[in-house]
């Protein structure tokens, strides 16, 4: 659960300067103060481990990175349960905790979290964290290696270094990890359900132990509209006197839990919680009854310097950029982003389709174990999320089958159909979808089937039929017919369009990379999706260009942005905004 500090609870921030080393043998040598880490150096949490390293001829390795700190427990430990929490750990980690193993996590971009018990005030610690990207083939997130391209018959390795997606596989602590401090009676990570149908209903779930009560207060600013008390945690209220959170309107409230014993107060945990209700119904989305329209973009965690380190500027800066281009919705591509983000978009009433770390599944090469892990991931996933009203919409995973079509035909209906029906399970509230890939199995994905709403990626005018238009944008009406007549009330969301262009690359005439061909692609697109009746709206690929690894398709960077990854616009930014505004 996200670190909360107020009257009964604290936290501290483990940001700051942290040895690190990227030495073979630092295990052998234990794990208290390794003498490995004198020949390291210091990396920066939050921040990328290949940026701040890549000087040192570590720009592209996966790792392992070890980081090291000290913790000096600070005064309020006194009497207090302690629990150290990952917000993220890049992308799989072990944890050493005065140099005995904590544990591992394997879920990239997810929170995690071990109990400690009860510190002493004053004593030092000795925190390990062993970093490592090289996740193993049959991983949600799947990995590969390089001799992997000659299995497949590719002559040479082709992208450095070697992973299976379009964006740089960087390492680090990109997200501050907290040192927490609980009362020992606690509440648990409620489960809360705000819906909005004739007024507001919240269905709260607390979790606790041992004895007491819990009371729930829904604020106003400081009035309370409501305040109850249940023995056992559970809250079902409807008929609440509240305003809808909505794109135009993003009113929030506060949801107060309280544990009580007696008239004491035990603990108290808070959450701003939104009242909507969204459903596709009829071909339609609908947020609270009203058909609405997704006008964004996909984005990534990404930024000079900083890599995927999260920096709150840049996370205001992205989503000032997207509502100035006159945006209402972006999708968490390819993975969770920090729980910061969602906390903006829902003061700003964006849309967030939020999306599993879970990116070309290749059937060659999944197994059981692909399969738990990415139900677990969701349930990480739903559970951290899940109270969130800008979050309309899960996407279980992107463009699976890129890949071996023969075994995607084979082992992908089986998969989707226990993937979906494990995430239906925790969350029956809002809808699920997955990111179809085009140029592979068009009409007879058996994604489909299991998505309330299709989602497609897109690159007609760009990767298929370059520089030609007229012909692309033909293709593409087709597709929606096809689409429409065989999934009557499955809409249509286009979740990825969109070309590269290289920042000041002009032309007169329709050319790959140049500014005017990417935004002409964008708005001929748009003109579609916005005049079919079938298709609910669409997302730019991409908000701002972005690094990927080395392959001969990407000069450095993905260069879909609209605005260049130092954050300025280019000509599509401008069209986009002329569109959507
Ligand atoms: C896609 C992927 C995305 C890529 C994009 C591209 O379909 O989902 O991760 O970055 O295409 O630009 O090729």
């Amino acid at each position: 659960m996200r670190p909360e500090r107020n009257a009964y609870r604290d936290a501290l921030a483990l940001d700051g300067f942290w040895a690190a080393s990227s030495a073979d043998g630092i295990e052998a040598d234990g794990l208290g103060l390794v003498p490995g880490f004198a020949a390291g150096g210091l990396v920066a949490v939050p921040g990328s481990i290949n940026e701040q390293w890549a000087e040192r001829g570590l720009r592209d390795s996966l790792g392992p990175f070890w980081l090291q700190r000290q913790i000096v427990v600070p005064r309020c430990a006194a009497g207090m349960q302690a629990r150290l929490q990952f917000a993220s750990a890049d992308l799989t980690a072990r944890v050493w905790w005065d140099g005995r193993l904590l544990g591992r996590n394997d879920a990239p971009f997810l929170p995690f979290a071990f109990d400690l018990g009860e510190l002493q005030p004053g004593a030092v610690h000795i925190l390990t964290v062993c970093l490592d990207s090289r996740l193993p083939t049959d991983h949600p997130l799947p990995g590969i290696e390089s001799a992997d391209f000659a299995r497949e018959g590719r002559s040479k390795d082709e992208v450095y270094p070697p992973v299976r997606y379009d964006f740089f596989p960087y390492t680090g602590l990109h997200r501050t990890p907290h040192l927490c401090f609980l009362p020992k009676q606690h509440l648990g990570a409620p489960r809360i359900e705000a819906g909005y149908e004739h007024g507001g209903t919240l269905r709260v779930r607390t979790r606790f132990a041992g004895l007491g009560r819990v009371v729930l207060s829904l604020l106003d600013g400081e009035s309370a509209l409501v305040r109850v008390a249940s023995d056992d945690g559970d809250f079902d209220l409807s008929a609440l006197a509240v305003e809808p959170w909505s794109p135009a309107s993003p009113k929030r409230y506060r949801l107060r839990l309280e544990l009580k014993r007696d008239v004491e107060t035990l603990d108290e945990i808070n959450r701003d919680i939104g009242f909507r209700d969204v459903r596709i119904d009829q071909g339609r989305l609908l947020l609270n009854g009203e058909s609405v329209q997704i006008k964004g973009f996909g984005l990534h965690e990404d930024f000079p310097v900083l890599g995927k380190g999260q920096a709150l500027a840049v996370t205001v800066k992205d989503l000032e950029l997207l509502r100035w281009c006159g945006g209402n919705s972006f999708r968490t591509s390819h993975y969770p982003y920090a729980e910061e983000t969602l906390d903006l978009a829902d003061a700003l009433g964006l849309l967030v389709i939020s999306e599993c770390a879970s990116v070309n599944l290749d059937f060659r090469r999944t197994t059981d174990a692909t399969l738990e892990q990415h139900i677990a991931h969701i349930e990480r996933l739903i559970e951290r999320d899940h109270w969130h009203p800008s979050v309309i919409a899960w996407s279980l995973t992107n463009e699976p089958g890129y890949l071996a079509e023969a075994e995607y035909k084979r082992a992908a209906p089986g998969y989707f159909a226990e993937l979906f029906a494990a995430a239906r399970v925790l969350d029956s509230t809002r809808p699920f979808t997955a990111a179809n890939v085009g140029s592979r199995h068009g009409l007879i994905d058996p994604l489909y089937a299991h998505c309330d709403f299709l989602s497609l990626n897109r690159y007609l005018g760009w990767y298929e039929n370059p520089a030609q238009l007229d012909f692309a944008i033909a293709r593409l009406r087709d597709e929606f017919d096809a689409l429409a007549a065989a999934f009557p009330d499955k809409p249509i969301f286009v979740s990825e369009f969109g070309a590269d262009a290289v920042a000041g690359m002009h032309s007169s005439t329709d050319q790959l990379f140049s500014e005017e061909y990417q935004s002409e692609l964008i708005a001929r697109y748009w003109d579609l999706i916005a005049n079919h009746r079938h298709c609910i709206g669409g997302h730019v690929w991409n908000l701002v260009d972005f690094k990927t690894a080395q392959n001969f398709r990407r000069v450095v960077l993905n260069h879909k942005g609209v605005f260049t990854r130092s954050r300025d616009p280019k000509m599509a930014a401008w069209r986009v905004r002329g569109m959507w505004r």
